[in-house]
């Protein structure tokens, strides 16, 4: 076999089998593995992980059929300083994103990925974004050497023959490769979280691949995920008229049988999965959970936007989930799971904070070393996580597979905010609606690398996700209305808001149905907002706050707005739209205009 390939030779002009062969030819691994999405396969490949070390079999009678993965400690979350947009213009990656030359990158990568799978076997995953047979499913390919990643791919994915068919038989498809970068020589014994300290997640929208190098973990390395579904996604969305989003989708249904379909941007780790699985506290109130973190929206026919969950699984933050916070999640995650980085109980179960009050005794920590909760470390890391199936989800919608998805009554944005925004509110307009995504602020978690806690700005909490120029996502979001004649009513939320002693002043969790009751029946016209310039607020009984433990002082700051905090937020908003320049939407700047000519008054 040559040993060039040439950077010209684009996986979907040379076709599937000679791409696979190319980099093959690039990466030297042992072998070739095309995968067939089976149980057998599945299985096998956890036993190979337990084998290996990687993999822990947790107990059978406590947790069927499950795992616990612990990563090396430098390789725990999205790298987002090592995650680039390589377009071919530097300008369609925005002044948000970090930005390559496709050709130094590739040539970059290639030295990189070159003989970087010998000693491994060489995976091939054919999957699908969303269920097969629907319009907006896009097929993609992950070729990888990490075994973790085939099974969490089985888990959040379509993992199917029928996709490389319908490939080789002419339908458009995503190239992603993957490797941890972690040759072995022969003999070698082989790490138990293989990866490099070196990492590269690479998006190159032109040409509608992904190179990810150097990590094992989650975003960085099940490439249907972030890479496909949002970087990839949002860019194939602009192109063809629809949009990728960071997203949650639910159906919420009243005690009349009426229905409502929502779909939340959070940034991650801010409590979308929660939300997903809502078990409301109001009696007759019901939630489905359709999809947990990315929806794919289009118009239809009947000029509503409909959105599918292309995911199969959920991949969910484990500590703070517990039977109080999301008693559906602890179901989900009975069995069929695999876990990430949380802690090993003695009796070969899982642990992580937040899941009890009291902890247990002794535990093995994320790391694998011995804890007891004098340590003073966390015992699971605070991303670690749990990879379950959607089909095990106990609120999972009947409909969660429709190919036409569901028709959006309301969008949400949410961040987690100690203040500055309120509980809720709705937005004036689709335009209003479209600014308040782009406004998004929100403290930063620990799905990603840096500072926990600090508060940036992640409009529509695509920040880490928007495949191209912010601004201009902002102005497809806008065309939208001139497509779409019956467009969703758009709403901020804030679960997060705190006291002068730093509590929580919301219940939050199965009190949050209160907020998407008072959102359904603004869709129905059946209750009153007030009107303000910055947006329509509700009445506090219109929430039942009355019957809330809620002292007088903390329900009055649910809905504030003090002007001054107002004032500086948008001055802090017309600086960070500076950097956008000349691709500013009008609209946007006329709607910051509005609100601060309002706030200065
Ligand atoms: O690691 S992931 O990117 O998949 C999770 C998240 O950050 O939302
Ligand atoms: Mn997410």
């Amino acid at each position: 076999m040559p040993n060039q390939r040439r950077l010209t030779e684009l996986p979907q002009t040379l076709g599937l089998d000679a791409w696979v062969t190319s980099v093959a030819v690039l990466t030297q691994p042992q072998k070739i593995v095309w995968c067939d999405g089976t149980r057998e396969e599945y299985d096998r490949l956890c036993n190979q992980l337990v084998e290996n070390g990687s993999f822990i079999k947790l107990n059978e009678e406590k947790r069927p059929n499950s795992y616990l993965a612990r990563t090396d400690p430098s390789d725990v979350a999205r790298v987002e300083e090592r995650t680039f947009i390589c377009s071919d213009e530097e300008i369609n990656a925005g002044p948000t994103n970090n930005w390559q030359s496709p050709d130094v990158m590739k040539e970059k990568l290639e030295r990189l990925f070159a003989g970087s799978m010998r000693g491994r076997t060489m995976y091939v995953i054919p999957f699908a974004m969303g269920p097969l047979g629907s319009p907006l499913t896009r097929y993609g390919i992950q070729i990888t050497d990490s075994e973790y990643a085939v099974v969490n791919m089985h888990l959040m994915t379509r993992v199917t023959p029928k996709v490389s068919d319908a490939i080789r038989g002419g339908a458009d498809w995503v190239a992603t490769m993957h490797s941890v970068g972690s040759p072995l020589s022969p003999g070698q014994v082989d790490s138990t979280w293989p990866c490099n300290r070196e990492k590269y997640i690479c998006q190159f929208p032109d040409t509608k691949e992904v190179w990810s190098f150097g990590s094992g973990y989650g975003g960085n390395a099940l490439l249907g995920k972030k890479c496909m579904s949002l970087r990839i996604g949002s860019v194939l969305a602009r192109e063809e008229g629809w949009l990728a989003e960071h997203m949650l989708i639910l159906r919420m249904q009243n005690p009349a049988g009426e229905r409502m379909h929502l779909a939340a941007a959070f940034p991650s780790a801010c409590g979308k999965t929660n939300l997903a699985m809502l078990q409301p506290s109001l009696p007759g109130w019901k939630v489905e959970t359709i999809g947990d973190d990315i929806a794919w929206i289009g118009p239809d026919e009947d000029g509503r936007l409909r959105a599918i969950n292309p995911e199969n699984g959920f991949f969910g933050v484990a500590p703070g989930t517990s039977v109080k916070s999301n008693p559906v999640a602890m179901e989900l995650i009975a069995k069929d799971t695999i876990f990430t980085n949380v802690a090993l109980t003695d009796d070969g179960d899982v642990w992580w904070e937040g899941m009890t009050k009291v902890p247990p005794k002794h535990l093995i920590d994320w790391r694998g070393k011995f804890w007891t909760p004098a340590a003073g470390t966390p015992a699971a890391h605070p991303n670690g996580r749990f990879t379950a199936p959607a089909a095990n989800c106990p609120t999972i919608s009947p409909d969660w597979e429709d190919p036409k998805g569901v028709a959006l009554d309301a969008i949400v944005f949410g961040g987690r905010r100690s203040s500055g925004a309120p509980l809720v509110m709705q937005s004036k307009s689709w335009e209003h609606g479209v600014f308040l995504g782009a406004t998004m602020v929100s403290e930063q978690t620990a799905a990603a690398e840096g500072t926990v806690g600090k508060l940036r700005h992640d409009p529509f909490a695509m920040l880490p996700f928007a495949g191209y120029h912010m601004a201009d996502y902002w102005q497809h979001w806008l065309d939208m209305a001139e497509k779409v004649p019956h467009l969703p009513k758009v709403f901020r939320v804030n679960w997060f808001l705190k006291n002068e002693d730093g509590q929580f002043i919301w219940p939050g969790f199965s009190e949050n149905a209160r907020v998407l009751r008072w959102i359904m029946e603004r869709i129905q016209g059946k209750v009153e907002a007030k009107a303000t310039e910055f947006g329509l607020l509700p009445n506090l009984e219109d929430l039942g706050v009355n019957e809330l433990e809620l002292s007088k002082s903390d329900a009055a700051q649910l809905l504030a707005m003090p002007k001054d905090q107002l004032l500086a937020e948008l001055d802090d908003d017309e600086i960070y739209f500076r950097q956008f320049g000349s691709h500013l939407p009008e609209a946007i700047r006329a709607e910051l205009d509005l609100e601060l000519e309002a706030a200065s008054n």
